[in-house]
């Protein structure tokens, strides 16, 4: 066994008090952007990660986990949807998922140039391809003003967004009015799917709201769940209907709708997992029922800044 190892890491915080450690080999790049900071990092178990103003986004060895869980439960309840919108999704993997589907269109809207650039250049196997796949459009800017400017209307939305840190590029991007504006901007049977933080017992609470605030402006609205190892947390992801019903969905249903798709070389997603992973834990169910916080422009779900370590 070797010997060598430098011995520096990355420290996450969960909460303020909680933290997951990753063992590095070294930093790849760190780039201060007009938004955000962003850094590539190499590590023993996860190869490169992509850190966002201190918060893990991607790796390489699961982003496969996150990705198809936050894409194909939507595309698969949206049964053959020809036009999606992506929010955020810097690195691309989103819009790769997207993409195997048969779509005529999607529409991917990010803020930051820079770190998409940053992930074709560190990481162009996460988007595979996909920017350059003739139905993707990218467009650079903020999404909000995107979806609001736009009289279109698409078949599934797909939300993406970085944590809503204070005075980060997604703070209002958790809102009410934007889940309103959504909304109008969804065909008849269209679905809206948006990551939405760690459903652990220690850290719920920004889930919860997010899910509350949904259930304000949609009539069918339904948490999933999955381990991602890189978060060192059981993560959320709320979809909002028009009246589908994931939990309906059989899971010989989702397997024969993959298959009719084509779409059978999946690492994560099959009606086996579709079915794990939109079964809630009482506890969380509990939270859940019990929240009545609404996220709102005026009063915006924030989390504040983390300190984040490097080093020796
Ligand atoms: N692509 C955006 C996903 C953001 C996930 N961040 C996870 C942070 C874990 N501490």
């Amino acid at each position: 066994m070797s010997r060598a190892h430098n011995w520096q890491w990355f420290l996450e915080l969960v909460v303020p008090n909680e933290y997951h450690v990753h063992g590095i080999k070294r930093s790849l790049v760190v780039r201060e952007t007009q938004y955000q900071v962003a850094e590539i990092l190499e590590s023993y178990q996860f190869g490169k990660m992509l850190i966002l103003d201190g918060e893990s986004q991607s790796s390489e060895r699961d982003e496969y986990i996150y990705h198809e869980a936050l894409v194909h439960p939507a595309m698969i309840l949206a049964d053959n949807p020809k036009k999606v919108l992506l929010l955020g999704g810097g690195e691309g993997a989103t819009l790769r998922e997207i993409l195997r589907h048969p779509v005529e269109r999607a529409v991917m809207v990010d803020i930051d140039e820079e770190v998409i650039e940053l992930c074709k250049e560190y990481l162009p196997h996460l988007a595979g391809g996909s920017f350059n796949d003739p139905r993707a459009e990218l467009v650079i800017g903020d999404a909000r003003a995107y979806i609001e400017n736009s009289k279109e209307k698409f078949d599934v939305i797909i939300s993406d967004l970085t944590e809503p840190l204070e005075e980060g590029p997604a703070s209002k991007l958790f809102t009410k009015e934007f889940y309103t504006t959504i909304k109008e901007h969804l065909n008849e049977g269209g679905v809206f799917v948006t990551q939405a933080l760690s459903v652990s017992i220690i850290n719920n609470k920004a889930h919860t709201a997010i899910h509350n605030t949904l259930k304000q402006v949609f009539p069918l609205v339904r948490s999933y769940h999955t381990y991602v190892p890189m978060y060192d947390s059981d993560w959320g992801f709320v979809m909002a209907t028009l009246g589908k019903d994931p939990v309906k969905l059989s899971e010989e249903e989702v397997n024969t709708r993959l298959e009719k798709l084509g779409i059978i070389n999946l690492k994560y997603y099959d009606g086996e997992t579709h079915r794990a992973i939109f079964s809630l834990p009482k506890d969380l169910r509990n939270a859940i029922a019990g929240e009545t916080t609404v996220i709102e422009d005026n009063k915006p779900l924030l989390i504040a800044r983390r300190e984040r370590f490097f080093g020796a």
